[in-house]
């Protein structure tokens, strides 16, 4: 098992973590690092935090976070990630969840810094006036405590992806997190001279675990920087593994996107790189498209990239954040998806040996076999075991599921009475490896056969223009009925154009759900896609605001053509 805090113990020199600032990057020695991490948990003690406190860390990333973080452990609380005020400094929104968040959580401090004093500030008053509100910069001069507190036996308090309406915060033991960075290590065979190279953010399970705290505690580098940074250049996240020698990441499809759009659009701009070191590049955390591997594979080899660095991975918070994932060097595979909840899925074949057709009707991705302890088992309608290749829901079990959820009105278990985390996800497995399908919440049934958003979105997707549009689809059944409705976002030129082809678009959805289902058509502007802090639509509220009767002034309702029959309410 790989300890949280035996690092601090012998902080290597030569490994650190290196901070993207202005136009070069600051490097903190993981012995500094550690240092600061001592004097920081001092800083606590003093401050009267005990073994077992919730101490809410909201800071941007930045090495002030890393010492926060790991500064709650060495006094022996808890830490609680949550969202800086970056991008909505003062605004009422921020403040009004960032309180939510926090009477879910209940910490005894909340650490940010001077940008955060006075919107933190505000979100804290509903919490009451005994937590006190301190920045890592007082608490760096403090000194060590002079004998280390016992650690928590709670690692981690972890807000949900959906955690912006309703919070809900997992707790994730010691156990389950030790064992889950262990079984990242390994996986991805991690060894000195590593680094990991992340844009994600740090208040998110890929971004804290995956991206700084599997790192720091086997003793490799990272190159951290600011999401705000990488979605403005991806070329600095390229730079990472092209000029500076990272070897790992771990991006969500949308960032393989983006990057993949700024390459194909300045083809020279990686000119003189090497991308040979690049050894794995995780992607999760959504759908991932077979065709978005490969083009991004084919846009980067000829500066040495190696498609096999491609490990596509499944997880989910409430499994501490790693469940699957497909070994460096292992291959991507492919599988035709069932054709519905009885019939198997065809056999998988690697990436390389399929080719873009419009006639494979969304193809999937295999995410690799469980690692760290994780045991899957697919549930069909009836709760008992699906046969192989069959879809049903994804159930996990083993050392890293979460001990319960926190909640504002106490602490819920996340699984079942057998002990199952029940996932809310469906997907099959396939000689071992498991294909993720979509939300099970957010599927329609149409004559029998299943309908993913997910599905939708991807097929919608392929008749629009990547760098302008993004869609999101939303199926489900109201008061009209079964309907499914898409949103899509993008700008609006002067004289009022979306240069969306919604003939096209409004053929593929009907082929997609059928023509019996109520279809809405929508555009909105950059942004109406409401996304939660880790990029996934906010599918429920989009719904609302949609089919409800509070739909945003500026997202306008499409009939493209009348015989199409497409309804807009
Ligand atoms: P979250 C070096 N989902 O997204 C770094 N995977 O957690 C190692 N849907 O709780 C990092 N296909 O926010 C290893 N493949 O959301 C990282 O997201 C391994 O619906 C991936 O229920 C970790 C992702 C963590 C994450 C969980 C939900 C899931 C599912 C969706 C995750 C997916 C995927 C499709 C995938």
């Amino acid at each position: 098992m790989t300890s949280l805090l035996g690092w601090l113990d012998d902080p290597a020199e030569s490994a650190g973590i290196s901070f993207r600032a202005g136009d070069g990057w600051q490097r903190h020695s993981h012995r500094s690092t550690a240092e600061a991490v001592l004097r920081v948990a001092g800083g606590l003690r003093d401050a009267g935090i005990r073994s077992g406190d919730v101490v809410s860390v909201v800071l941007p990333t930045g090495h002030d976070f890393v010492v926060a973080f790991f500064g709650a452990l060495a006094a022996g609380a808890t830490p609680n990630p949550i969202a800086p005020p970056t991008v909505f400094a003062g605004s009422a929104t921020y403040v009004e969840q960032t309180s939510r968040l926090l009477r879910a959580a209940g910490p005894s401090a909340v650490l940010t810094d001077a940008d955060g004093l006075e919107p933190v500030g505000q979100a804290c008053r509903p919490i009451g006036d005994g937590v006190p509100l301190l920045t890592v910069g007082q608490l760096r001069s403090a000194a060590p405590p002079p004998v280390r507190p016992p650690a928590a036996e709670t690692a981690l308090l972890q807000f949900t992806s959906g955690s912006t309406g309703d919070p809900r915060a997992v707790e994730v033991s010691r156990e389950s997190l030790e064992t889950n960075l262990a079984g990242i290590a390994g996986w991805l065979g991690m060894r000195p001279g590593d680094t990991t190279a992340t844009w994600l953010p740090v208040h998110h399970d890929m971004g804290l675990i995956g991206c700084l705290l599997t790192p720091v505690v086997t003793g490799t580098s990272v190159l951290a920087l600011s999401q705000v940074r990488f979605v403005r250049s991806p070329l600095l996240w390229l730079e990472c593994f092209g000029v500076h020698g990272a070897t790992l990441t771990a991006t969500p499809s949308f960032g393989l996107a983006h990057a993949l759009r700024y390459v194909t659009a300045r083809p020279r701009a990686l000119d003189g790189w090497d991308l040979s070191r690049w050894r794995s590049v995780i992607v999760g955390a959504e759908r991932i498209a077979p065709a978005l591997l490969r083009r991004f594979a084919a846009a980067l080899r000829p500066w040495g990239f190696d498609e096999a660095a491609l490990c596509p991975a499944y997880g989910l918070a409430e499994s501490t954040l790693a469940v699957t994932g497909v070994r460096p060097g292992g291959g991507v595979r492919v599988c035709p998806a069932p054709a519905g909840p009885r019939a198997p899925a065809g056999r998988p074949v690697p990436l390389r040996a399929t080719a873009p057709s419009a006639a494979v009707e969304s193809p999937l991705v295999g995410c690799g076999a469980p690692l760290a302890g994780a045991e899957i088992r697919i549930l069909d309608e009836d709760g008992r075991d699906a046969p192989e290749g069959r879809i049903g829901e994804i159930t996990v079990s083993g050392p890293c599921v979460a001990s319960g959820l926190r909640h504002r009105d106490g602490i819920r278990p996340v699984t079942d009475g057998d002990g199952r985390l029940r996932t809310g996800d469906a997907g099959f497995l396939r000689d071992g490896e498991l294909f993720v399908v979509g939300r099970m919440g957010d599927a329609l049934k149409v004559r029998g056969r299943t309908v993913f958003a997910e599905d939708v979105e991807e097929r919608v997707a392929d008749c629009l223009d990547p760098a302008r549009h993004r869609v999101a689809a939303l199926l489900g059944t109201d008061a009209s009925g079964d309907t499914a409705v898409l949103l899509i976002e993008g700008r609006v030129d002067a004289d009022g154009g979306t240069q969306v082809p919604w003939d096209a678009v409004s053929a593929v959805l009907r082929a997609c759900v059928g023509a019996e289902v109520r279809r809405l058509l929508f555009h909105g502007p950059p942004g109406a896609i409401a996304r939660t802090t880790s990029g996934k639509p906010r599918r429920r509220l989009l719904w609302q605001r949609l089919t409800g009767e509070e739909r945003p002034d500026d997202v306008i309702a499409y009939t493209p053509d009348a015989a199409d029959r497409v309804e807009v309410s």
